[in-house]
């Protein structure tokens, strides 16, 4: 997969890029991440990047000219006749696991982080396919939410794992919160691994641990819980 990140600090993602599941995706060559600054695509003396709004509100927007020509640059570049384009934004839909899926089915993807105020709208009408937000909080700019869409994603993408990691048991596979979980000693200051969870019993094991992802789904994430029942209805 091929990821280019727009944004005006390409340095904040040296960190998150430069260890772990995604040094090694990158390592392995599955995918490739070029990180873009939009300042260089100014082109007057001060290279500005942003202006005020018309309406008059307080604070500062993305002027569109630099943005819009990096996403162009950035399309041709990766000679995907339609890169999936994401802008990181408060105002976006929420990230799901079902987004994250369709994403990495993607075959380049290309990451607007904001600033400030946000985006003009022209850029997001004409060069913008979705726009996500990674929660109901407001954050200095979109780099750290495309660091979750990057880890997320590249996470799923064929060869990343190794079996011990697979994807497949973690939360939100089967629409559920894990269930807790232990591992030596079997008592720790004065506290003992449940029962069922020594006893071998590998059916039990299972219907504990469905038990507990249950109740700590209903309890804290009753919108988690209303989908999967949904889902267990149309199934049956
Ligand atoms: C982006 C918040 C995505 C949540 C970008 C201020 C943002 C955000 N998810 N907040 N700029």
């Amino acid at each position: 997969m091929l990821l280019e990140i727009i944004t005006l600090f390409p340095a904040m993602f040296d960190g998150p890029f430069s260890d772990s599941i995604i040094k090694r995706a990158i390592d392995k060559g599955l995918v490739s991440i070029r990180l873009v600054n939009f300042r260089d695509f100014t082109e007057d003396k001060h290279r500005t990047v942003d202006d005020s709004p018309y309406g008059g509100d307080p604070g500062m927007l993305l002027k569109p000219e630099p943005l819009a020509k990096a996403i162009v640059a950035s399309k041709e570049r990766l000679g995907d006749s339609a890169p999936k384009t994401v802008c990181l934004s408060a105002q976006g839909v929420p990230l799901t696991h079902e987004m994250v899926e369709t994403l990495s089915r993607e075959q380049s993807i290309i990451l607007v982080c904001g600033r400030y105020k946000g985006i003009d709208q022209r850029v997001i009408d004409k060069y913008v396919d979705c726009e996500i937000s990674v929660g109901d909080y407001v954050l200095s700019g979109g780099e750290i939410p495309a660091m979750i869409v990057v880890d997320a994603v590249t996470r799923l993408l064929p060869g990343v794992l190794g079996n011990s990691e697979s994807a497949g048991k973690d939360s939100f596979f089967d629409g559920l919160l894990s269930p807790p979980q232990y591992t030596r000693p079997e008592s720790f200051e004065g506290m003992k691994v449940p029962e069922v969870l020594l006893s071998g019993h590998h059916e039990n094991i299972r219907i504990w641990q469905r038990e507990q992802a249950a109740k700590i789904t209903r309890e804290r994430r009753p919108d988690v819980w209303e989908k999967y029942t949904k889902k267990l209805k149309v199934e049956s």
